[in-house]
């Protein structure tokens, strides 16, 4: 049983996440997914649209996703890896390098993003629709 770990928002879900998700679990046969809270997103200095039980909620629904565990801080990514034996960690590529310190618990990942669609991409068409 391979397990698979990642960590994000997931804000007004879209199909980045879903792709993210789903070449995640390709990995593994368990994906765990680590939503920021929203105490973290303020240390983030993100703000997001929906509360934390809103995108867990959403992205539980995932087919590829097996358990969902909130992210509370920077710190607590070794910790993870070690407490649901993860053999590998997975983020987008915007995050490159900045995990690199988990090579010395699990494999590091680094998938490619998808083009041309984002959170902040989201918000800014509803704000131009005012
Ligand atoms: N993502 C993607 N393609 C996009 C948008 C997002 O592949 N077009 C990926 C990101 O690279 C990330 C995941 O989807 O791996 C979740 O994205 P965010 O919710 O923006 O997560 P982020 O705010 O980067 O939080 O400790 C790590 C942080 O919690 C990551």
């Amino acid at each position: 049983m391979k397990r698979v770990l990642t960590y994000g928002t997931f804000d007004l879900f879209h199909e980045g996440h879903v792709r993210l998700l789903k070449r995640a679990k390709a990995l593994g046969d368990y994906l765990i997914v680590a939503i920021s809270t929203d105490e973290f997103n303020q240390i983030k200095g993100k703000t997001s649209c929906m509360s934390y039980e809103q995108r867990k909620e959403v992205v539980e629904a995932i087919r590829y996703v097996d358990l969902v565990i909130p992210e509370n801080d920077w710190e607590q990514k070794i910790n993870d890896v070690q407490t649901y034996h993860v053999d590998t960690f997975v983020m987008g590529d915007d995050w490159t390098g900045k995990f690199d310190f988990l090579k010395d618990y699990c494999e590091v990942v680094y998938l490619p993003r998808t083009e041309n669609i984002s959170t902040t991409q989201i918000k800014e068409k509803l704000k131009n629709r005012r």
